[in-house]
């Protein structure tokens, strides 16, 4: 009945162009914002003069560092134990920081007043290398905070060092490498935005904006301006892309709220695209050393990496607050390693707060980029076929449950089958042969390309997360779920999660037509309304699957449970005399006397005599609590051609096999699997947020920062195995952000496969490859 291939509800309306995004929102009144940001990477303040853009006549009100510290809001907590500035009062910390916020009554006039604004800096040196962050001579980015005397933000540690050190002091291979995982942006194609709305009567907030937690924004309002929780009505319509760039909380969001407070109108702000690409919460910038210790035939015995963390100007990751580099710690990967150890040192430098976002699954991304690049460069230094070293050294079907050397415990998977799969979907032996080829006659005749073949296999840790290991803001993170049969035995369910492109319309219908036996046209959801669904933490890590996904199954059963009881009362049975089949309670031994869930439905709102203590309608709620994360995994093999003439890298085939145990849709997955694919390519070929040596940002449109589109993209070729998930009420794991995780490595491994080059950062630009085919250094910086 529910789960399969069906088509996507919201498709109705996003393909006619009836989607309903923030910017949409128009309220009787509305006034419109505008920032003033700063042009300098870092700089004094000395003097903000708004006089002349207060005289503007359009002009409503002008918000400066200056008016929010009056207030208390000058600065804002983060989610990771930091103050974030929300205008700047001492300084400016990266180009594109907030400094002034306009309110007028158009867009336009905003805009103008914001040329009309004199504000005076004083330019400091910048650190925009996060490699100079900690010289005793780099300037202070914090001096905010009491008694900072440096750049440091955290260090942090995981697996066991002493034992790491062990195996690496015993083993006969040890192979490392410098890698850096550049900086790289979400870039929805919606930007941010908000329609902040205080009624000055009733004293009720209501906030329309682009939001992936709901829930968690009410109480991040509620805690820095002061507005009881129950005043505060957070709405997300729908959302043009998230990737983890809709977690946090802005300026512009607190501001609009503020201007808002002070005109006694909504007040709306959207970004635009340079904006979003300037100061929204970016990706990555990781520099990392890896380590891999192994046997001169290839088993892999150890893995240890430091890692320098690049946080920008305020530390704003969002991820579960006792895990400072988020989930890195997964960096062992797939493999059976005897002992791992990582640490990670977080610097401020003078760029955009962020870091963790772009369907990164907590920083997964940048581990499984590390390890799959380190078995590549191991096997490169061994002279071994990656294939094999990665088929020899995969978990057994066997190990699973399997606690890592970093403290996870995988909860199910079979390696082996679904590489084996990988392999011969995509011909590897052939394909290896016409590589041989190829490249033959390239060095005979020094013309025509060269092809590469790139493996990775990856595992993910998602579905954060059990309350007793993790929390967003003290927030454990459970999430709840209501559910509603109506008298004709339709139903509707309203959970916390937020999808933003995910299609969760239909797969949470999907989800409970399944449990109940109705079908899931009958199933309306509710979400993205704090005022009309349960508490929950949102959608970010790929956990709606995972966590508001099996609060779904929960109160599904509940309700059927309630059901049942129901059903016996009409059939006039005990309870314990009725089975489940196939969508309907029938007697067992007696598959006539049945009833469905809609029979059910109305006859709980009926006159029926229901056993005592049954009250009667068809209704449940449940919180769900994870006991473990969901460990998703899978086996990609991507095919390149590279012209060493040009540099210029094509991706000529990709195979993607995936394993996300139970697939709820399976197309929705595979289209979740296709973007995350163009992602792994987008990022491996092309896209970088690059700065200059002052701290100014090079990519601030979608000239400069490349997406991959159509173009750059093969045909797709998916396969899939299924490994349930055993603690997840119905076998799923989370899959949002397999792919962007997986992928990268893949391509990034054809690519040095083909031109024979041990390592070469990302992105691989045709200048990039082409460097590297010449063997000169490769300045990621130009790319
Ligand atoms: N699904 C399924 N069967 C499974 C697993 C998932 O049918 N075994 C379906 C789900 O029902 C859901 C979709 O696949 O419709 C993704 O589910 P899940 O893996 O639980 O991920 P989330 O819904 O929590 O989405 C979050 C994830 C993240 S964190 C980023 S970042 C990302 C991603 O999703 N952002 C996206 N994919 C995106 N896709 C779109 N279109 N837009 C974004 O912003
Ligand atoms: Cu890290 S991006 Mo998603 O978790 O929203």
């Amino acid at each position: 009945m529910g789960h399969g291939p069906m088509l996507r509800k919201e498709d109705a309306r996003f393909v006619r162009g009836r989607g309903r995004f923030v910017d949409d929102v128009r309220l009787p009144g509305m006034l419109h914002g505008a920032i003033l940001r700063s042009p300098h990477a870092h700089a004094r303040i000395l003097s903000v003069d708004v006089s002349a853009a207060e005289s503007h006549p359009k002009v409503r009100a002008v918000i400066t560092g200056e008016t929010l510290a009056g207030r208390g809001l000058a600065w804002m907590p983060t989610l990771s134990h930091d103050v974030a500035a929300v205008l700047a009062t001492d300084k400016v910390r990266y180009q594109g920081q907030e400094v002034v916020f306009v309110v007028a009554e158009d867009r336009y006039a905003a805009r103008d007043a914001l040329s009309l604004i004199e504000v005076e800096y004083e330019p400091l040196p910048p650190v925009i290398d996060a490699r100079r962050a900690l010289d005793p001579d780099a300037p202070v980015i914090r001096d905010d905070l009491d008694g900072r005397a440096d750049n440091h933000v955290f260090d942090w540690e995981s697996g066991d060092a002493a034992a790491t050190d062990a195996v690496f002091a015993s083993a006969e291979r040890v192979s490392t490498c410098d890698l850096l995982y550049p900086r790289v942006h979400p870039a929805p194609l919606e930007t941010c935005g908000i329609v902040a709305d205080l009624d000055r009567i009733t004293g009720k907030l209501t906030v329309h904006a682009t939001t992936q937690a709901p829930h968690t924004h009410r109480m991040l309002y509620a805690l820095i301006a002061g507005i009881p929780e129950h005043k505060i009505r957070i709405i997300a319509p729908d959302i043009g892309g998230g990737f983890g760039n809709k977690v946090g909380m802005y300026p512009g969001y607190l501001c609009s709220v503020v201007g808002s407070v002070l005109t006694g109108a909504p007040v709306k702000w959207t970004e635009d695209r340079s904006e979003n690409l300037m100061s929204s919460s970016f990706a990555r910038d990781y520099h990392m050393h890896g380590e891999i210790a192994a046997t001169k035939d290839g088993r892999i015995l150890g893995l240890r990496v430091r890692v320098l963390a690049d946080h920008g100007a305020f530390n704003g990751t969002a991820q579960p607050s006792k895990f400072p580099a988020g989930f890195f710690h997964v960096f062992t990967g797939s493999y059976d390693v005897k002992a791992a150890h990582c640490r990670v040192t977080g610097v401020y430098t003078n760029k955009a707060p962020g870091g963790v976002a772009y369907a990164c699954s907590f920083r997964i991304t940048e581990a499984s980029y590390l390890v799959e690049r380190m078995v590549d460069v191991l096997s490169h230094d061994l002279g071994l076929d990656p294939a094999a070293v990665r088929m020899a050294n995969l978990l057994r079907p066997e190990q699973f449950p399997y606690a890592c050397a970093t403290g996870w415990e995988y909860d199910s998977g079979d390696y082996p089958r679904t590489l084996t799969l990988a392999l011969e979907m995509a011909g590897y032996d052939e394909l290896r042969r016409e590589q041989a080829e190829r490249r033959a006659a390239y060095e005979a005749t020094g013309r025509g390309s060269l092809m590469g073949i790139g493996i990775s296999f990856f595992t993910e840790a998602v579905g954060a997360g059990p309350r007793r290991t993790m929390d967003i803001l003290g927030l454990g993170m459970a999430d709840g779920a209501e559910l509603r049969v109506h008298p004709t035995g339709t139903a509707v369910l309203r959970v916390s999660c937020m999808s933003q492109g995910q299609g969760h319309e239909t797969t949470f219908a999907q989800i409970v037509g399944e449990e109940l036996g109705i079908s899931p046209d009958d199933v309306e959801l509710v979400q993205g309304d704090t005022d009309q669904t349960p508490f929950g933490l949102g959608t970010y890590g790929s956990r709606s699957t995972p966590v508001s996904g099996a609060a779904a199954v929960m109160v599904a059963r509940k309700v059927r449970e309630r059901a049942r009881i129901v059903a016996a009362a009409m059939l006039e049975v005990a309870p314990e005399d009725l089975e489940w089949h196939k969508g309907r309670w029938q007697v067992a031994g007696d598959p006539a006397a049945g009833r469905t869930i809609a029979q059910i439905a109305l006859a709980a709102h009926s006159d029926l005599d229901l056993p005592d203590g049954v009250e009667g309608h068809l209704d449940a709620t449940c919180v769900y609590n994870p006991p473990n994360l969901t460990f998703p995994f899978g086996a990609y093999i991507c095919v390149v051609d590279v012209d060493p003439g040009t540099g210029q890298a094509t991706v000529r085939r990709f195979v993607a096999v995936d394993d996300c145990g139970v697939r709820i849709n399976p197309m929705i997955v595979e289209g979740q699997v296709h973007g995350g694919l163009a992602d792994g390519v987008g990022m491996a070929l092309m896209e970088l947020m690059a700065f200059d040596d002052d701290g100014n940002h090079l990519g601030a449109s979608f000239m400069d920062y490349l997406l991959p589109t159509s173009m750059e993209c093969p045909s797709w070729e998916l396969g899939e195995t299924v490994t349930p998930s055993p603690h997840h009420p119905i076998g799923a794991k989370g899959v949002g952000e397999s792919a962007t995780v997986g992928s990268p490595a893949a391509v990034v491994n054809a690519v040095l496969d083909a031109i024979g080059v041990r390592h070469a950062d990302m992105p691989l630009t045709p200048a990039q490859v082409w460097r590297a085919v010449q063997g000169r250094p490769i300045r990621p910086d130009l790319a």
